[in-house]
């Protein structure tokens, strides 16, 4: 028997996220509540993210909107709302984001309660939103640990450390990814009733496909293996695809395939990307979904000992065999 696509199950977000805590008999719920935290905020970032140029938020803060208001930027307004939700739920002992030049604590752990580490960056790639381009939120959550000395040793844990990870891509419609460690599902907001709506569990990322993404701008300043890479694909009919929104450059990998990479370059020797909050929390995803997600050959961005809230990674990332073809081509010009 065929089944119309019309029968499948409805299943939202948080009917998703309350199933598969079922799964685990000493789950609290308490990581359910954080996610629906994100979940809350993305709805309210996404709002004034349609209206961003009508309020007057695009570019520099201090700007006024038509009503002739004093108003934030929107990646400041996008920082407070997450803030402000995730600091209403009990089980977020810390959250660090890239707006916020120190982590902050919003509580300790009491015996018998697990807490956890949300990071995140409230709105990637912020500057795209000038001209109407895809943009997103990116989060990474740990668990607290609290014989860490401090806050900032409690957030300083390695990628393969995180409990769950995702970003939310606000484009033309606004996207959920996530993943809690069994693959990743995908999830796209109803904007007639509020809720993100299931529209794909276990989501694979093509293990090829001829395309890459780079700032091609700065080739002349990549280490010499990259550009033995772009040599190498553009001879074999490679595409370049490239929004210069994170969020947006690895969501197109996911689903279609290609390998994402930000280099070394002259000006930022370790690249531009950070690992705690844009690296890590893609890293994750792209691994859940049969992808590779390396910081040099043979070095996944998941093993990078962190050193530093904000600091900075190369990133490889994507179809599987796309990222060996860049490494053959590091590995050949060491
Ligand atoms: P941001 O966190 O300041 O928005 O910068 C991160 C963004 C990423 O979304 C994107 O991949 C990268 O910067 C693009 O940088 P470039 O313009 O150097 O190519
Ligand atoms: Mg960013």
């Amino acid at each position: 028997m065929t089944t119309h696509p019309d029968s499948r199950p409805i299943i939202t977000l948080q009917g998703h996220i309350l199933r598969q805590q079922s799964q685990f008999p000493e789950a609290s719920g308490t990581l359910s509540w954080i996610l629906s935290a994100l979940s809350i905020s993305s709805k309210m970032i996404a709002s004034h993210v349609r209206r961003a140029r009508l309020q007057n938020v695009l570019g520099a803060a201090g700007a006024e909107n038509v009503q002739g208001e004093q108003q934030q930027k929107l990646d400041v307004i996008a920082n407070d709302i997450l803030l402000r939700t995730l600091g209403g739920r009990d089980g977020v002992a810390i959250v660090a984001s890239e707006e916020n030049e120190e982590p902050v604590i919003l509580r300790e752990e009491a015996d018998g309660e697990r807490r956890y580490c949300v990071l995140f960056d409230p709105l990637d790639g912020s500057s795209n939103l000038d001209v109407c381009g895809g943009v997103g939120t990116i989060f990474s959550i740990l668990r607290y640990d609290r014989r860490a000395r401090d806050a900032h040793a409690s957030v300083l844990q390695a990628g393969a450390q995180q409990v769950a990870a995702g970003y939310v891509l606000y484009g033309p419609s606004t996207v959920f990814m996530l993943t809690v460690g069994q693959g990743v599902d995908m999830f796209v907001l109803d904007p007639d009733f509020g809720a993100f709506m299931l529209v794909e569990r276990g989501l694979r990322t093509p293990a090829a496909n001829k395309s890459y993404s780079v700032n091609e701008g700065n080739r002349r300043s990549f280490p010499a293996g990259f550009q033995q890479y772009l040599d190498w694909a553009q001879d074999n009919g490679y595409s370049s695809r490239y929004v210069g929104s994170m969020v947006a450059d690895v969501h197109r990998i996911l689903l279609k395939g290609g390998v994402f990479m930000y280099p070394p370059t002259k000006k930022a020797p370790q690249g531009k990307l950070r690992l705690m909050y844009e690296a890590n929390p893609m890293a994750m995803l792209i691994e859940q979904a049969g992808g590779k997600a390396l910081t040099a050959p043979g070095q996944r961005i998941l093993d990078v000992p962190p050193q530093d809230i904000h600091q900075r990674v190369p990133v490889i990332l994507g179809s599987a065999d796309e990222v060996d073809h860049v490494v053959a081509a590091l590995t050949a010009a060491a």
